[in-house]
Formats: C-alpha cells, structure tokens, sequence
C-alpha cells in the first residue's frame, strides 16, 4: 500500500514510520497509510515557513485570493467523493460528511473574497498635522493542530484565514483521521502555495504536537482539541510570549420549556445530542426540561430514538454512524457506567450493537432523573450520551444551563418572546441559539466559547482576523 507523504518546504517526503488509517464503520478496511513525520521533520517544516515567510508576507493579493478561489473550487467539485472518504475514515454519515466538505469549500470561498477585501482605517490625530493610519499585518508562522471529529472543516477553517491573511502555516492534523487532511493538503499544494508557505506534518502529538510548541519559531498557534492539550498548549505559549487560540470542550446545554413545540424541541435534541455520533463539541449534551412538558418530551424523544439507523457511515439510511474507536467507545460506556452508580435513569440505549460489519457501533444513550453535580453532566463524554434534567420553570432551566465550567453553546427552545430574549442575554455561551440545535453552525460567523470552552479570539468569518493578523498603528507627520 502506498504510503501518504507529508509536505515539507515544497516536497514530499516520507516520515520515519507510517500508520494505517482504519475505518470505524469496519475495522477490516484500512482507509490507507500516512506517513508519521518525526520530530526532525517538524522543526524543518517550521524552518521552511520561517524562509518563505518575508516574501509571502508581501505577496500581492491577487495571488492570495486566486490561490484560496481555486482551493475552494475543487473542494466543492468533489465534495461527494471527499464526503465519502470523511465517513469512510471518521464515521459521521454520508450527508454529514457531504455537507462537512462543502463547509470547508464555502470556507475558502469566503476567505478568497476577504483577501480582496483588507482594509485599514485613518483616524484622525489629536496632534494636529499628525496623521494616524491602522493597519493589519500577518502575525508569521501559524502552527494548527485540529481534532478528528472534523477531519476537513476545521482544517479549512484555520488554514483558510492563516494563508489569506499572508502567514505561513505547519499543519498538523489528528493522527486518527489523516486522510481528509491529507487530500485537502494536496488541493492547497497543487492551487500554487509558493514552496515553505504550506506545510503538512502528520503524526503524533507527542512527536509533531511537542517539536511545534516547543519551538521559538512558530508565532501564534491555532489549536482544536481537548481541555487537557489545550492547557500545554496555553502553558507552552505563555512561556514563549507567543499568541495562542483554544477551542476546547463542551457541556452544551439545552433548554427546552413548557410552551415549546414539542417536535421542533425533539428535532433540535436528536440532531443536537447524537448526529455525528455525539462527537462535536457543540453537542447538547444536557437537556433541561421544566416540569409541564418533561414526560411528553422524554416519550417523545425515546420513541425517535428507538427509530433512529445506527449502521456504517456510509449506508444509505444510516442516521448515526459508529463511534471513532475503541478508546473513544470505552470512553463512552465508562460514562454510561458512571451514570448509572450515580443514579440516573437510562431510559433508552447504551447497547454496543453488531451490524454486518465490525464496527464501533453504540446504541444512542439518554438518561433521566440527573442532576448538575453528577459527572455526567459536568464532564465532557464527546459521544451519543444525552440526559435530561427536569426543572420547576425558567429561572431554574437558566440557572442549571449556565452550570458549567464549559460555555461554548447554549439553546433553548421557547415560543415565548421574554423568554428567548431573556436566554440570548444571559446564557453564559460564545453561541446561542433560539429553537435550533446547539450544533451545526454557519461558516461566515464568528465561532468559539467563553469559560472552560475557548481561549483566545473567535474563529471564522470576519473576526478570524484578530488571530491571524496583528495591528499596527502608525503616525506620521507628513
Ligand atoms: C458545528 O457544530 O457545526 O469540534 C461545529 C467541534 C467544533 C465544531 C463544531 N469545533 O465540534
């Protein structure tokens, strides 16, 4: 089989060792090899971003923007075929991995216009004849260093605006799911990134992940992970005064009250709690019910849940696919365990299931009867476990919802005006959103969390730029 190289400073080249990229859907597939680039290999990629940093920093816009528009072009002319190698590496289904490529073309898209669209400011100086002009510059090299559970989106959403902006990237993607990554590095080299401009260094975090933090010549890295690499990511940045941006857990909640419309409050929970098999960091993880619609809500969402299609990724009709591993799938049934000594009532699910294909195929879990202090309502379990609190009225769901040491994204489902309006303004969240899941977000917005979830300026749209440039305000006396 041949081996996926990474691309350092304008060539390909094999790493010291490869691993094999397994399908969860069937662990009998082997998606195929990647290379594992040594920690020798990364400090020349960073080296190569270092050199071609000066001359892409200057590099016209025009180029930025044709770059990025042709990027995005052939993403969005094989979308079916990248879809089909999402889910076939990652296991979120078809449509989702189909709409997950598109995302990332749309990404590059919006990026390829705003390189177009840079503009600085002149204000006015309180010293007369003086003028003041502010301006963005790149920061330099961007390290980036995303999770498995969007092999290609958050990729795209990082390189996107670091290459627009005029930084030099060293990407590294999540050792799990390398082959999304893989190929969408392939469709950046071949759009004509100058050589040392885009660099992919693929393997472990302990190898790769720790020769970039460690290492005086990156200026700003980019990270999409877990609370516990996010903070030697903080730490290893703080040490080095270098610029950093975590986008980390999630324990999302969602509020769903007696006046909602019961099937919009069942949709927004099943799509929010377990499509993508639970694995997204915006899932509704928490459901918080006021006691005049809990019984209705809890049968309802149990009926759609016994219903639900849980078979490969990439079945037509499959509504969830597996879960990504084995250690993701222990992960899983511990909290189920832990749900259960603690005194939750699993209602439904939990189940491993066999299908016609070894995979890592669970059976969606919803508790009831929990609480705030339980750990499963505090931990992030990052997999196809809802439960459900039920609350006396709305100041309680708020109070519950906002009990969190996470707040990245926040819902609620209402028909009442003062209620929606009230939750918008207090949910203690980087996102909110009235009568839609907690997942599933728009590209050309600002995205990220407060509290335990996010560190850093938001991503995405417009105010990506905060990361991926820096100000300069300059006066002169002409
Ligand atoms: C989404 O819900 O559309 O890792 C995006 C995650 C997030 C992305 C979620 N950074 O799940």
């Amino acid at each position: 089989m041949t081996v996926h190289q990474n691309f350092i400073g304008g060539d390909w080249t094999g790493g010291q060792e490869a691993g094999d990229n397994i399908n969860p859907s069937d662990t009998g597939d082997v998606v195929g090899r990647y290379a594992r680039a040594t920690r020798q290999q990364a400090e020349e990629a960073i080296a190569a971003a270092r050199a071609a940093f000066p001359a892409w920093a200057r590099s016209g816009i025009q180029q930025r923007h044709d770059i990025l528009a042709k990027v995005a072009a052939e993403i969005l002319a094989r979308k079916e075929e990248l879809g089909g190698l999402l889910a076939r590496e990652e296991g979120k289904t078809l449509p989702e991995a189909i709409g997950e490529v598109a995302r990332a073309g749309q990404i590059f898209d919006f990026f390829a216009g705003e390189v177009l669209r840079l503009a600085g400011e002149k204000i006015a100086s309180t010293r007369p004849g003086v003028e003041v002009e502010v301006t963005r510059e790149p920061v330099g090299v961007i390290g980036i260093i995303t999770p498995w559970n969007f092999p290609i989106a958050i990729p795209a959403w990082k390189i996107a605006p670091a290459l627009a902006y005029g930084n030099c990237v060293v990407f590294k993607p999540a050792d799990l799911v390398p082959g999304s990554a893989w190929a969408l590095a392939d469709i950046i080299i071949r759009a004509g990134v100058p050589a040392g401009v885009f660099n992919l260094v693929m393997g472990r975090g302990s190898v790769v992940g720790e020769a970039m933090l460690n290492d005086d010549r990156i200026d700003a890295i980019t990270f999409t992970g877990s609370v516990g690499t996010g903070k030697k990511v903080a730490a290893a940045s703080v040490e080095r005064m270098r610029k950093f941006q975590l986008e980390m857990g999630g324990k999302n909640p969602l509020v769903v009250l007696d006046d909602a419309d019961l099937d919009i409050a069942v949709d927004c929970a099943v799509n929010g709690a377990f499509f993508s098999t639970g694995q997204r960091c915006t899932a509704s993880s928490r459901l918080v019910v006021t006691e005049g619609i809990h019984d209705r809500f809890v049968a309802a969402l149990t009926e759609r849940l016994k219903g639900l299609v849980v078979d490969d990724a990439r079945k037509s009709g499959t509504q969830i696919g597996p879960v990504v591993d084995q250690s993701q799938l222990d992960q899983d049934n511990s909290y189920i365990e832990i749900g259960k000594s603690e005194g939750a009532n699993l209602v439904w699910g939990g189940e491993r299931l066999n299908r016609e294909t070894p995979g890592f195929f669970l059976q969606p879990a919803l508790f009831t009867e929990t609480s705030s202090q339980m750990r499963i309502n505090r931990e992030e379990i990052f997999g196809p476990v809802a439960s459900v609190m039920r609350v006396k009225n709305y100041e309680e769901a708020l109070e519950a919802a906002n009990d969190t040491p996470f707040g990245l994204s926040s819902g609620i489902c209402t028909t009442s005006l003062k209620h929606a309006t009230h939750y918008r303004r207090n949910a203690e969240a980087g996102m909110v959103m009235v009568n839609l899941p907690t997942a599933g977000v728009d590209y050309h917005v600002p995205f990220g969390g407060r509290k335990g979830s996010s560190y850093g300026p938001r991503e995405q749209g417009r105010y990506a730029a905060e990361f991926y440039t820096t100000v300069k305000t300059a006066y002169t006396l002409p």
